[in-house]
């Protein structure tokens, strides 16, 4: 793909709820969307840095200043580039793997656009319709929490995830537990929260019959994550702490995850998603696809992941609704507590000219 044109575009969603982790509280989200424009087609990227470096060190002015400032010249001095080539075009650039997901995205999205071939069918994806997991927040109280968790299941949502920290943990498991029984798919999220420290507190949620515990502890401890895994029954997931095929192969190595969460922006962008898919699978992991508050256009394109044979547990591709009361593209529903797979070229989403127009907060084009 020649590039004539990369367009930043920035947007302010509100959210239908504050949205409360470990990390902080969320009410609007602020997305740096990436238009890819070459003489054949267009293609679409959401990068997925936040507000604020909480969830990672990345945000999303600094992505956008990355972008500008050191990926598109360095992706417009190579000239033709595919999707494919992109992330060794952009390696000189140290971490940034969401700014880099971003630009990879919007190429990948205009390539297959062009060549008619949608996104699940260029990953293999087998399945034309994927689960819906939903990530619950932490609430004020009990009654609020069971409250929210019981609108989920009314909706048709397969599996629940709590989002937990130091003093909202086991009570909540308990009271979700024990009002919607032994059946529900339920597992937790602590956004890296904890300490080796507090192995003993979480033991205590070993009873409840979880799915897993994800990122319990901070992004750079595999060893405590490892020596945690053996102190605690529920098995261990990782997401911030997986930021490459390779941290996946050496947190396997470790026993520091006995899961993985994907999620393509952390990791640099999808085809590194789908690497770490396989390197998950060879080594007999279950993945799962997270999410990170994504419009329609990354929520898209995280089904055609999730439709990958790799992913055997159900993830955070919830429906649109659930962050937004209206979105950039047609909606995503849940359907029997299931989404579907875009079959479209691309991404297979198409954008809402009208609806960017009224969110739109900035738009930038950079040239050659
Ligand atoms: O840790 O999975 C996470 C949202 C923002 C940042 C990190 C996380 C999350 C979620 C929500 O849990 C996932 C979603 O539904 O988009
Ligand atoms: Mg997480």
């Amino acid at each position: 793909m020649k590039l004539t044109a990369v367009e930043l575009r920035r947007i302010s969603l509100p959210l239908v709820a504050p949205f409360r982790t470990s990390f902080g509280t969320e009410t609007t989200k602020d997305a740096l969307l990436i238009r890819a424009i070459t003489p054949d087609a267009e293609g679409w990227g959401e990068c997925v840095a936040m507000d604020e470096p909480l969830y990672s060190y990345e945000h999303v002015d600094g992505a956008q200043d990355v972008v500008r400032r050191f990926l598109l010249p360095r992706l417009f001095a190579a000239g033709e580039v595919t999707a494919g080539q992109v992330a060794s075009v952009l390696e000189p650039v140290k971490g940034h793997p969401m700014a880099k997901a971003a630009v990879e995205m919007a190429l990948l999205d205009a390539e297959l656009r062009q060549a008619g071939q949608s996104l699940s069918t260029y990953f293999g994806a087998t399945r034309d319709r994927v689960p819906s997991g939903v990530s619950v927040g932490i609430m004020g109280s009990i009654a609020e929490l069971l409250d929210v968790v019981g609108g989920y299941l009314d909706a048709g949502y397969v599996r629940i995830k709590l989002k937990i920290e130091p003093g909202w943990d086991v009570e909540p498991v308990r009271a979700v537990r024990e009002r919607f029984g032994d059946d529900l798919l339920l597992q937790v999220d602590a956004n890296t929260a904890y300490t080796l420290g507090d192995a003993r507190q979480l033991a205590k949620l070993d009873p409840f019959d979880l799915l897993l515990i994800e990122q319990p502890l901070p992004e750079d401890d595999m060893r405590g994550h490892a020596e945690l895994s053996r102190r605690i029954g529920t098995p261990v997931c990782l997401d911030e702490s997986i930021t490459s095929a390779r941290a996946a192969a050496d947190a396997i190595a470790l026993g520091a995850c006995q899961i993985i969460n994907i999620k393509p922006g952390r990791v640099g962008g999808y085809l590194e998603a789908r690497r770490i898919a396989a390197v998950a699978a060879a080594n007999g992991l279950p993945v799962w696809c997270g999410g990170m508050l994504e419009t329609g256009i990354g929520r898209g394109a995280n089904a055609a992941l999730a439709a990958c044979p790799e992913f055997t547990l159900p993830g955070d591709v919830s429906a649109s609704d659930r962050f937004y009361a209206r979105d950039i593209t047609p909606p995503f529903v849940l359907d029997d507590g299931h989404i579907a797979v875009p079959t479209g070229p691309g991404l297979g989403v198409d954008v809402l000219p009208d609806v960017l127009d009224e969110v739109t907060t900035s738009v930038e084009t950079i040239r050659p």
